[in-house]
């Protein structure tokens, strides 16, 4: 079958208006269209969710115009593109998003109400795509629309999985892990595009030959072959026409029925290479587990770098006599160490496939990639056992070889006969089982490096990439993250997008900074109480929601203290809870004490083999329940843990927080992003000097933020005079009391060895410092307690928390990639006139 473009039949496309046109009569008469062609029903027998899919095509009409458009300018206009590599993209639901870039809400909210409906029971109709564990498939995310937003040319490549992070239920207090089957009712948002597959080599071996001109090359004879399937999704930037492409690569089995075996008799093994090749793309891993051997892991990651780079080759020689220019027409972004095996990939691609010399192929690679490093966590920090790389990847094992024997032999010149340097440098760690280093080699094959908060780069500089700074210091810099305000406040929280809106317009949405604005109101106290009505009203509908979800009762006049992330030992949710126990103990030996109510609030998963973090969701969940159960302490707290935290939960819970708990151990969260979403929504935090806390800190004012615990360096030195947790035990009367508690089966139905495990690690090992900052959380927690009791202050420092959060929308964070490390333009995209006469 052809299915290259047919030249011959370039004609202007009439657009039916029932598919452009913005106007509330027109998207009403689509909508029915749609729920009648599309979905194939009639509106008396349409459910739902038949509803929101003839919605959602209803919108995507209205994309396609702006998507194609995008793509032809750039194509015309021979730009040079951002290509964000990325293993996760954890982009949450479209359709609200959708109709706020639009414009439309207001028409759309109309045109389906006259049709009787509510357009929120739609919108949560929606099935978002869980395509991420967290922070960085969520930052990939938020990028993807701020150089939409910013017109910047790009595309986003990744995995289309076909299971998400699984979906969390809990049962009796511990997490029971459900697949997540996003798609099975279809995804509206996404075009397959067979036509434009790819195909992955696996396994084999190579073969060395002498091409005519007596070169010396490599030949790859693979094992398997995989065919890469893109699903491309239109990304539209906020009131601008640029629709730019996230494209996704599901994986096929090049021949699905292999006749040869079956013909043998062998009918199951037939079919075990469609298995074998449909597995890659099935499943997204969950993070915080360690990698090494998880084969299929690595087969992911090649994979889908490989489907991308071939087709950005394929692209770039659509336009361009040859890929000498490639570096000057892509920017090529890693996105963590995830998609590294891009630099020997690109490599194989130039010289393998291409014919360049090993030179010209370098210098081409070293300009185009730019890594992002996302973690000092050692664990995380990622290495491939020689073996099966070799296994695998037989030609990129080659070449990496080669790179780290060039790298190497320059490094020996610069520092001689340091073979310690060498060995830790070396892309190849031969300390004992042989491993890839894949930071080693974004390292070495990138142009730039950043950390993603000012802390985290000047550690990577000090510590974890400290051999390659001082090497190449003029690759290293910042990118503090940032998120993006339209899905964060706009989408997220109308009633205080409305109230910022009315006192400042709406030029903030797309320039964070002009929220300062709203500091000229700081004073007002009319403005304030408008404010504290706003954050009632949205911590009432939280409570409607955790009532329906976990049928547990909350006061939205509580103090909503709030902790939603992934678990993890180095967040610290037990931190959290030794708080809460602590309270509790005191109200238990004091029923009169004066504490200010609280509504404890939980979220977030855990990997599904990480035991300790699994733990503590049933300590949430068992302390929660103690202490619903305790009479005499009369809703004074309440603690509440809501499965399968997610974007849309996220998008419910970050506006109805009064307080975000931001309490890793310093030096261990690389930046954070939950923390900015939780203060542009007048959150106030209280937090250790971590991350990007450190940041926000700086810009909302010391005064407006609640800092407890050791500094980075405090813990270093702890670490190194020999950390004893039992000191604290031993010394701290409440804390002994508090972890005793949980130790002596007070919470676990008098099974003092169920939490043993927790309290004994704590005790004795303590690698993340809870019991060296505990007196200082609990004090700072007693003046957050008296700082909320006087409510008019409290509003003061909420509104200034928001006034300064300018610097944190991933529009600033793009702006700079783009002009420090990506060097691209802003390209406008003008749509065709009889579009924008609709628009
Ligand atoms: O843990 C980090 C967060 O601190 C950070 O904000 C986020 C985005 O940069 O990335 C998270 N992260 C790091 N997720 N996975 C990793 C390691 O692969």
């Amino acid at each position: 079958m052809d299915t290259s473009p047919d030249t011959s039949f370039v004609c202007p496309i009439i657009i039916e208006d029932d598919r452009t046109g913005l106007d509330t009569e027109t998207i009403r008469r689509a909508l029915r269209d749609n729920l009648l062609y599309i979905q194939g029903k009639l509106p008396e027998l349409a459910s739902k969710n038949d509803l929101y899919m003839a919605l959602a095509y209803t919108i995507r009409d209205r994309l396609l115009q702006r998507w194609l458009t995008t793509q032809q300018t750039y194509l015309k206009k021979d730009v040079r593109t951002v290509c964000y590599l990325s293993a996760e993209f954890l982009v949450g639901p479209h359709l609200a998003n959708n109709l706020i870039n639009l414009g439309i809400y207001e028409q759309v909210q109309k045109a389906v109400s006259e049709s009787g409906l509510k357009l929120e029971e739609l919108i949560a109709q929606e099935e978002e795509p869980g395509l991420g564990n967290g922070g960085l498939g969520r930052l990939a995310a938020c990028y993807l629309d701020s150089l939409s937003t910013l017109e910047i040319p790009a595309i986003g490549y990744g995995i289309r999985y076909e299971f998400g992070i699984f979906d969390q239920e809990i049962h009796d207090g511990w997490q029971v892990e459900i697949t997540d089957k996003w798609l099975q009712y279809g995804n509206p948002w996404e075009i397959a595009r067979p036509e434009s597959s790819v195909e992955v080599k696996f396994g084999g071996y190579t073969e060395s030959y002498t091409d005519e001109n007596g070169n010396y090359r490599s030949h790859w004879i693979p094992d398997y072959v995989v065919k890469g399937i893109p699903y491309d999704t239109p990304i539209l930037g906020y009131r601008v026409n640029t629709a730019n492409t996230m494209r996704l690569w599901k994986s096929e089995a090049c021949e699905s029925f292999d006749f040869g075996r079956f013909n043998r008799g062998d009918y199951y093994g037939a079919v075990d290479n469609k298995v074998h090749s449909e597995n890659i793309s099935k499943v997204l891993y969950p993070n915080d587990e360690p990698i090494q051997g998880k084969e299929l892991r690595l087969e992911q990651q090649y994979f889908f770098v490989s489907c991308s780079l071939q087709d950005l080759i394929r692209i770039h020689l659509h336009e361009n006599p040859s890929l000498d220019n490639f570096h000057q027409k892509w920017s090529v972004q890693l996105n963590d160490t995830h998609p590294s095996v891009g630099v020997a990939e690109l490599m194989r691609l130039l010289i393998d496939v291409h014919h360049f010399d090993w030179d010209k192929a370098w210098f081409i690679t070293q300009n185009t990639f730019a890594y992002t490093n996302h973690t000092l966590l050692p664990e995380a920090l990622e290495k491939w056992p020689l073996s099966i790389f070799g296994r695998l990847f037989p030609r990129l094992m080659e070449i990496i070889y080669e790179i780290n024997y060039r790298f190497l032999d320059k490094i020996r010149i610069i520092y001689p006969h340091d073979d310690g340097k060498m060995s830790r440098l070396s892309i190849i760690d031969e300390s004992g089982e042989k491993y890839v280093r894949m930071a080693h080699l974004a390292c070495v094959g990138s142009q730039a490096i950043n950390g993603v908060a000012a802390l985290h780069t000047e550690l990577l500089k000090k510590d974890v990439l400290r051999d390659f700074y001082e090497l190449f210091p003029e690759k290293f810099s910042n990118k503090t993250n940032g998120v993006t305000p339209r899905r964060w406040i706009v989408s997220s929280n109308p009633r205080l997008t409305f109230a910022i809106t009315e006192k400042i317009g709406e030029n903030w949405i797309k320039h964070l900074e002009d929220l300062r604005g709203l500091e000229n109101y700081v004073d007002d106290g009319v403005f304030r109480d408008y404010w504290r009505r706003i954050k009632y009203d949205i911590k009432a509908d939280l409570a409607n929601y955790i009532a329906k979800k976990v049928g547990i009762k909350v006061d939205p006049s509580t103090l909503f203290d709030v902790q939603v992330k992934r678990i993890h030992e180095y967040k610290r949710q037990h931190l959290n809870v030794l708080h809460i126990v602590t309270l509790y103990h005191r109200l238990k030996n004091n029923p009169n004490l004066d504490i200010t109510p609280r509504t404890f609030i939980f979220g977030g998963k855990a990997a599904p083999g990480y035991f300790m973090a699994k733990l503590i969701i049933k300590l949430i969940n068992s302390v929660a329940e103690v202490i619903d159960n305790d009479p005499t302490i009369g809703g004074r707290l309440k603690v509440v843990f809501l499965p399968d935290y997610n974007v849309t939960f996220g998008q419910r819970v970050y506006p109805a927080a009064d307080l975000s708990e931001q309490i890793s151990t310093a030096g261990k969260e690389a930046s954070g992003t939950g923390n900015m979403k939780f203060s542009m929504n007048g959150a106030l935090t209280i937090g250790t000097l971590d991350g990007a806390n450190i940041e926000i800190r700086e810009e909302v004012g010391a005064e407006n933020f609640f800092l407890f615990g050791l500094t980075t360096e405090e813990v270093y030195a702890k670490k190194a005079a020999g950390y004893n947790p039992q000191e604290y035990y031993y010394h701290n009367e409440e804390l002994r009391a508090v972890l005793d508690l949980i130790g002596s089966g007070f919470f676990s139905r008098g099974d003092s060895s169920l939490f043993r495990p927790l309290v004994d690690n704590l005790i004795y090992d303590d690698p993340y410092m809870l019991l060296a900052d505990y007196q200082s959380y609990i004090d700072c927690q007693e003046g957050v307690g008296h700082a909320y009791k006087d409510q008019e202050h409290w509003s003061r420092l909420a509104i200034l928390n928001v006034a300064r959060m300018g610097k944190f929308s991933s529009d600033r964070s793009i702006r700079e990639y783009c002009e420090e490390i990506w060097r691209v333009q802003p390209v406008k995209i003008e749509l065709p006139d009889y579009i924008q006469a609709n628009a």
